[in-house]
């Protein structure tokens, strides 16, 4: 490697490794890794599997390389005898942020996976050049800016591979460029990357505006900060077929040179549909099968046994709907398979719930996925559940056979070896390496619950991570946090199903303690960090509440030593692989119902932080597996969650009326020393939402979340008690491996 690395060096920048700058180190080092991959042999499989979506959030890449082609150590040791530290040489590297959150992540996690089982699956989505913004905190308030990428040169190559996008009018010229995959077992996948080449960020002006219709040069631009933002739509249903024709194409490409016959698609492809942004392969991929001659009961049949369905989401407003007038406009060459689509699923059954196509004219993505398709999973055991009895009951009638389930799961390489290298040395020195291939191995460090030079040497890990937090934040921003106070750390997209809103009042709540005399036994550092969806007005009015928090306590001397409120700037994957390793309460607060999995919480868990939740998404399954002691859960479950909001009985102001603690906390967002500090308009707004609507249902789980919140921060100071419930996290989260999740899809739906 060193051999490699000087060449590279010398013949590009004419330095050495002693002299290099970091920025010429990460390019050496990213180009030599690239080679190294280049040099793996491809997955083979009859079935070949592509994972379709809208989001990849892969993040940065040169650590996680390294670490799966096995060169992580070597390439540390040999920058250390050239002076030179990896973990700045990551600070080269520029992030990809081709996802908005959960759903990205899962899937640049599933491809890890899939890579390190052996499995022959591809990724297939869209270059987004600026990707999600990026934020900044300015005034209080989060503004966006683009987020720019990609270099000359860097982890995309192109692959020469083109394909023509039809739409109506004009069409646009696919370019595909593939990002490797590496395993950790010595074989390699691709994802590949679409963009168009009329693409020019000359369109952007001010901030992330540009002109949305200016499709040729908009196309792959921005990934759309979720369906919040009013604008637009129109392109993303271009970016949409953009996608899905493209990789239709690809596929077919690919099956014909394996030698696969069309008329068996299915046995040689597998789709993955990641909830309903791709769904418009379906009837893609029906049009270009009865092109090639097929007939249409032929090309149904096939493409229904070769796609699958992943729903992420129940919240209502988030199933997408798109006018067919809008995929007329775009792409009117699938409406008539869509129209069919639509005949043959109303011949089938005639209840309304079910169609494709509503009175008004609107397409539901998710009904096409699941009449056309042959598997619906959700993404935790509970979210599951309320799809089959709930929300998509009328399918589940229809097809109880497609209907399972597929627990979430995140890459141990990344979220425990990568970014916590201390403990998981300190794991291997006591259970030995074999956890790193079959992470159902950690359970061995449940031997150590009684030994308090284990317990201890825990605590002292994540102290010294607490410390590398401190030092980093105080540096990007500037802020001072103390080491040895409680980390209790929310971070996730901004919504108010997330609630944290209801975070917020815990600090207001924690504010007025102290300002009253009920000084805390250790202090308190409240870590924020979250995006909020540029037009959700609501989201940004909560982000603004927190900042102003956060200059109230610092600023005030009675508090500042006791409690401390912090917002992280650009919360994005690199941070949270900061943040994760240092922290000691895990917020996953959601209301009961609404989070479909989270996958944060696994994160934290397995880097031994104690969770604080609600018993939705996967914190039911953490709480099963490893029991009351070692989880704090409060409030509504998502039955009472479920029956309180069908009732209709649910009122904020009734509530807030006859409960002078909950009307203190709430009244505190509009507080003269907030009024001080904040935007009126803002703050204002805020509190009359959650007086008078809270749709979220935070006031009724606010006392009892006080209540356990406090409950866990005393426990904290017993150290050795404390000490064993994050032993047992770790020891318990091996259930939430992603090649756990993976071999469960391929046992299941994919069959490769
Ligand atoms: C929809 C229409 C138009 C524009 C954008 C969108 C859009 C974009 C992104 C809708 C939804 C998303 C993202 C959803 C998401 O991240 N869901 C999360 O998925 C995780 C992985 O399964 C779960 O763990 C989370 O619970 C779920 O919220």
């Amino acid at each position: 490697m060193e051999q490699a690395l000087q060449t590279i060096l010398t013949q590009r920048f004419g330095t050495t490794l002693d002299t290099a700058t970091a920025q010429q180190i990460y390019l050496a080092l990213m180009l030599y890794t690239k080679e190294r991959m280049a040099d793996l042999p491809p997955a083979e499989g009859k079935r070949k599997l592509y994972y379709v979506s809208a989001e990849f959030l892969i993040g940065k890449l040169l650590s996680n390389n390294l670490i799966n082609l096995g060169l992580f150590d070597e390439a540390e040791a040999l920058l250390a005898r050239h002076g030179h530290d990896l973990t700045d040489i990551e600070e080269a590297e520029n992030e990809p942020s081709l996802g908005n959150g959960g759903l990205g992540r899962l899937a640049a996690c599933f491809l890890d996976s899939i890579a390190s089982l052996g499995l022959c699956g591809d990724g297939a989505g869209l270059n987004y050049h600026e990707g999600l913004f990026y934020q900044k905190l300015e005034d209080n308030k989060q503004r966006e800016y683009p987020n720019p990428w990609i270099t000359p040169e860097s982890w995309l190559t192109d692959t020469g591979v083109r394909f023509t996008v039809p739409f109506e009018g004009f069409s646009l010229n696919a370019v595909m460029y593939d990002v490797c995959v590496p395993g950790y077992n010595g074989q390699r996948n691709a994802l590949h990357l679409f963009d168009a080449d009329t693409v020019d960020e000359c369109i952007i002006h001010d901030g992330i505006n540009f002109d949305k219709w200016d499709v040729m040069r908009g196309l792959t631009l921005f990934l759309y900060p979720d369906d919040s933002d009013e604008t637009g739509r129109l392109l993303r249903v271009y970016q949409q077929y953009f996608l899905v024709s493209a990789t239709a194409q690809l596929i077919l490409k690919e099956t014909a040179e394996r030698g696969g016959d069309m008329e068996h698609l299915h046995e040689y492809v597998a789709v993955q549909i990641n909830d309903t942004h791709p769904t418009m392969i379906i009837p893609e991929l029906i049009r270009l099968l009865t092109e090639r001659g097929m007939s249409m009961d032929d090309a149904i049949r096939e493409v229904s046994a070769t796609c699958a369905y992943t729903n992420h989401t129940i919240l209502a407003e988030a199933l997408e709907t798109w006018p067919l007038d809008y995929i007329r406009r775009v792409a009117p060459q699938i409406v008539p398979i869509i129209e069919e689509l639509d005949r043959r699923a109303k011949a089938l059954c005639a209840d309304p719930r079910v169609a494709i196509l509503d009175e008004g004219g609107r397409v539901h993505m998710a009904h096409i996925d699941i009449h056309y398709g042959y598997s619906v999973n959700g993404v935790a055991a509970l979210h599951t559940e309320i799809l089959k009895n709930t929300e998509l009951r009328p399918f589940y009638d229809l097809y109880p056979e497609k209907f399972n389930n597929k627990t979430n799961g995140i890459t141990f390489r990344r979220w425990l070896l990568h970014c916590d290298r201390p403990l998981a040395a300190y794991i291997e020195s006591l259970i030995g390496p074999g956890f790193k291939k079959d992470a159902a191995g950690l359970e061995r460090l449940l031997s150590f619950q009684k030994d308090p030079a284990v317990l201890h040497e825990l605590r002292a890990i994540k102290r010294q991570n607490k410390v590398e937090l401190a030092r980093y934040l105080k540096a990007s921003q500037g802020i001072e946090m103390d080491p040895d106070s409680v980390f209790d750390i929310q971070v996730k997209r901004l919504h108010e199903y997330k609630r944290q809103q209801l975070n917020a009042l815990y600090a207001a709540y924690k504010y007025l303690e102290i300002k009253q005399g009920r000084i805390p036994a250790r202090p308190l550092t409240m870590i924020f960090g979250a995006k909020a969806a540029p037009a959700y007005t609501i989201a940004k009015d909560i982000i603004h509440l927190i900042l102003c928090l956060s200059q109230l306590t610092q600023s005030d001397p009675d508090v500042r030593d006791h409690l401390r409120v912090v917002m992280v700037e650009n919360y994005n994957v690199s941070k949270a692989a900061k943040l994760i390793p240092a922290c000691d309460i895990s917020e996953q607060i959601s209301l009961a119902s609404k989070e479909a999995s989270g996958t944060g919480n696994m994160k934290f868990m397995l880097n031994g932080a104690v969770t604080l939740g609600t018993m939705d998404g996967a914190n039911v399954e953490i709480a099963d597996l490893v029991g009351p002691d070692n989880i704090y859960t409060f409030g509504m479950d998502s039955k009472q969650a479920i029956d309180l909001y069908a009732s209709g009985s649910y009122s904020p102001a009734a509530l807030y009326d006859s409960d002078e603690d909950i009307a203190r906390l709430v009244d505190f967002i509009v507080d003269r020393r907030m009024l001080r500090i904040g935007d009126v308009d803002c703050l204002c707004r805020l509190y009359k939402e959650m007086v008078t609507k809270d749709w979220f249902m935070a006031l009724p789980d606010l006392k009892d979340y006080i209540a356990v919140k406090e409950k866990a921060l005393a426990d904290y100071e017993d150290e050795a008690a404390w000490s064993r419930k994050c032993l047992v996290n770790i020891a318990k989260s091996g259930y939430f491996s992603s090649d756990r999740t993976i071999a469960e899809y391929n046992r299941d739906i994919w069959h490769l």
